[in-house]
């Protein structure tokens, strides 16, 4: 798959609240026979694992209809069923990152404020270096105080180059820096931070496909990959949030953070059915190491298993 490495226990750990709701389940399920009731509560917990409605609305029904048809009908058959329905969602969905074919592979990172986007691009640039890519940083949020400062001191944990610019300046002239930087250096991967806010949502997304257009005019076909970091614990909020950056920026794939700090794993879900955006990369934790790639098979075990 993609240029991370799954890791089940960290995805585990990570949804480990999810699965309570869901593990309840299957204890709730067992000797029972399916019918009406049965049916219903499967909706209930689906529903505030935060699958979304209309995911969960399309799982029952399909439950439904294979009791009906005689195909399945005890409690035991449920979890293995919702299972297999929940991987079939993934199938034929491009889960990689852009592979870091071209030099330099350019990743624009956007989302709103506090949403997890600086230290997701630490994550981002610990992983890569971690496979002995070159990795740049170009710190262009800057809007926020201390915003290219807290950029900074991840490049120098990390030992990662930093491309920035003064506080309060153009963005623009960053990542145009940032880009000659990361042609002239030949690094493998330019990762650009952006703001999360502005004055007004249509400055920030001007802002967006102002910086999206400097760097397609110094690396071809840059950005590579545009990733919306959405924060797991916003449930539905993360939603609407993805469809205002969809329209804006031509997001390509979801960093779903915060995924540690939630009973709602099941957005992903949901972000896949309402925006057809696949979640790419999930924050586990607030920690470099704290990201894993996402892996359908990987997430719907952990969405269901038991906690150790
Ligand atoms: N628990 C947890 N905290 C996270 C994760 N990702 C980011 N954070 C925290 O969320 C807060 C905001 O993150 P930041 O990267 O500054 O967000 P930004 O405003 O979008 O750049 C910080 O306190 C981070 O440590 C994650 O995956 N898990
Ligand atoms: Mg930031």
């Amino acid at each position: 798959m993609g240029i991370f490495t799954a890791a089940a226990a960290a995805l585990r750990r990570g949804l480990s609240r999810t699965a309570e709701t869901l593990v309840g389940l299957t204890a709730f399920l067992a000797g029972r026979r399916i019918d009406e009731d049965l049916l219903g509560e499967v909706e209930g917990r689906l529903l505030s694992a935060d699958v979304g409605v209309t995911a969960t609305r399309e799982l029952v029904d399909a439950l439904r209809r294979d009791w009906k048809a005689g195909r399945i009908s005890t409690g035991e058959e449920v979890v293995p069923f919702l299972k297999a329905e929940l991987r079939r969602r993934w199938e034929g969905v491009d889960l990689s990152l852009a592979r870091c074919e071209r030099k330099p592979t350019v990743i624009l990172v956007v989302g709103v404020n506090g949403s997890g986007k600086t230290t997701s691009v630490a994550k981002i640039a610990a992983s890569l270096k971690a496979e002995g890519r070159t990795v740049l940083l170009a710190a262009a949020d800057t809007f926020r105080a201390g915003a290219v400062r807290q950029l900074e001191i991840w490049s120098e944990r990390l030992g990662v180059e930093l491309v920035k610019g003064v506080e309060g300046g153009d963005p623009a002239a960053v990542v145009f820096d940032a880009a000659d930087a990361a042609l002239a250096r030949g690094v493998d991967v330019l990762l650009v931070d952006t703001a999360g806010r502005l004055h007004t949502q249509d400055s920030l997304m001007r802002q967006l496909s102002k910086l999206r257009s400097v760097l397609a005019k110094k690396i071809p076909d840059a950005p590579h990959e545009t990733l919306l970091v959405l924060d797991a614990t916003a449930g539905q909020n993360a939603i609407r949030q993805a469809e205002v950056f969809t329209e804006a920026a031509e997001v390509t794939g979801i960093f779903l953070s915060k995924l540690d700090g939630t009973a709602r794993g099941g957005v992903v879900m949901a972000i896949r059915d309402q925006m057809g955006l696949p979640v790419k990369l999930v924050g586990v934790g607030e920690r470099p190491e704290d990201v894993e790639a996402f892996d359908p098979e990987t997430f719907v075990e952990a969405m269901f298993a038991e906690n150790d």
